[in-house]
């Protein structure tokens, strides 16, 4: 798999979170240099934005909220158990929410 990643994308550091999280040997590179508004990356993200995963098949999937989905259905994790656990799983998946449409927040 491959990653179209931006380091501070606080979009695509959750879904880097959430692989390293699953130990996944996944190749992160960047968007092309016409980006947002390149051709090519317009055909496999129809927004422009990062991140977008690319699947062993070729196949792309862009939003991050719906890359981490198809990870956890590919790859579930399991469950740590104690409330500690949960409420710092729940901590990490707040900040990009809260960011969505704000432009220039980078926490
Ligand atoms: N809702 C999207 C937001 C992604 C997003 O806004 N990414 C920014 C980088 S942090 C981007 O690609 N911006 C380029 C643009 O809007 O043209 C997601 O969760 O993946």
């Amino acid at each position: 798999m491959q990653l179209i990643s931006l380091p501070a994308s606080p979009f695509a550091t959750r879904v880097r979170i959430a692989l390293r999280a699953k130990g996944l040997d996944v190749e992160i590179v960047p968007p092309p240099s016409g980006w947002p508004n390149d051709r090519g990356f317009r055909d496999i993200s129809p927004t422009g934005r990062v991140p977008v995963l690319i699947l062993d098949d070729g196949e792309a999937v862009w939003e991050s909220a719906v890359i981490l989905e198809l990870l956890e259905e590919l790859f579930p994790r399991r469950r740590s158990g104690t409330r500690a656990g949960a409420a710092a799983g729940a901590r990490g998946r707040s900040l990009p929410d809260a960011a969505d449409g704000r432009p220039g927040y980078a926490p």
